[in-house]
Order: C-alpha cells, then structure tokens, then sequence
C-alpha cells in the first residue's frame, strides 16, 4: 500500500458538492482506501480572476494501484462528473483531481507529474495538506512547514466539511 495525496478542485455554484462526490467515488474504488480528509477551504481563483472563487480540499488515501492506473481512476472521475454537470452548464470544468504525493515517489511521464508541478506554489493546496499531514517532507528534502510559511494565505478560509 502507498499512502497518496490528492487535490481536489471545484469552482461551481456548489462546488461542496462536487468535492464529496469525488471522495465518495473514490472510496468506492476497489485497491483504494481513504485514510484522511482536509476540511473544504475557499480560496480565490489563480489565473483568469473572473471566475467564481474555488472550493479546494486535499484528501489522502492508501493503494495498491500504480501511479497510471490510479490517474486512469482519478480521469475517469473527473470525466464522470462533467458529464453531469454539461447537461446544466456550458463547457465548464467542474472537477480537477491532481496527483499531489505517490509515496515518496518522483515520476517524470508525459501523462503523469509526481510531485504536482504546481503544489508548491498553491496556498489551495498546502493549507489542507498540511492540516491532515503536519510533519510531511517531500521527496525532495522540503519539509511542508517550510512550504506552508513560504506561502501567503492570499484570503483562503476553511468553508466547510468533506463528510
Ligand atoms: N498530469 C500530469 N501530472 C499530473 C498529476 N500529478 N496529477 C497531466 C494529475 N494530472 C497530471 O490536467 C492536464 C494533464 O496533466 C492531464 O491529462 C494529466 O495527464 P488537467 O487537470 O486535465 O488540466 P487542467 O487542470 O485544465 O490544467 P492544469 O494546468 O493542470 O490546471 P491546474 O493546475 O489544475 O489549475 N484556483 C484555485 N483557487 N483553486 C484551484 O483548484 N485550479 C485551476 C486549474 C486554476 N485555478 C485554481 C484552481
Ligand atoms: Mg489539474
């Protein structure tokens, strides 16, 4: 078993929903097993500004999938839950599950970036990382408290509960 951390995105009317449909998706998933959930924190959008304000949460769970095989999972989740929501919305991206952490893992593939690229950038991803994974030390030497402080919280506040 390798214990995973996830990030999940959502920036739609009730995007809160959204999120605890991706976790109750996965925990269906046989080789799959939640082992944490962050709260659903608010934080403002990166990139283009005139977009709704993000529902953002990080989970950890524990597999016996491949790192492919897990993305295959996530994909397929992400895909599942656009199709819902296309019927009510044009074209909007309802759903973004990024591969944070695979163990202590470095994987460099064209499908797959292991570290995710832009974790150490993301207030939206460090916060919640770092409530459920205090002590956390990436793969390469970086502690998560050294991250989180090097990071400014750019108004992000926990909104609500996964469960
Ligand atoms: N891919 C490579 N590495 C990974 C990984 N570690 N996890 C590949 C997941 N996927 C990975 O991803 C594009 C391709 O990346 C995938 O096909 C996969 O093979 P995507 O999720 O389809 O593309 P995207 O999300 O549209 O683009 P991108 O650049 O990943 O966008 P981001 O970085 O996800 O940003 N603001 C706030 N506050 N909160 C947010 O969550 N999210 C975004 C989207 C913008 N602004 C945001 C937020
Ligand atoms: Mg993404």
């Amino acid at each position: 078993m390798t214990l995973v951390y996830l990030g999940l995105g959502s920036n739609l009317e009730q995007p809160d929903q959204q999120l605890k449909w991706a976790v109750q998706q996965l925990a269906k998933q046989p080789g799959i097993e939640i082992a944490a959930l962050s709260s659903i924190y608010q934080s403002r959008p990166m990139g283009p500004q005139d977009q709704p304000n993000y529902r953002n949460a990080v989970i950890a769970i524990e597999t016996q999938l491949e790192p492919l095989s897990l993305l295959d999972v996530t994909q397929k989740i992400e895909l599942d839950s656009g199709r819902v929501r296309k019927d009510e919305r044009w074209g909007a991206r309802v759903l973004d599950i990024d591969i944070l952490l695979f163990g202590q893992q470095t994987i460099n593939l064209p499908r797959l970036e292991v570290p995710h690229y832009g974790m150490k950038e993301r207030e939206f991803v460090l916060y919640p990382l770092a409530e459920i994974a205090e002590n956390l030390v990436l793969p390469d030497g970086q502690s998560l408290t050294e991250l989180v402080t090097s990071v400014a919280p750019n108004g992000i506040k926990i909104q609500g509960n996964l469960r």
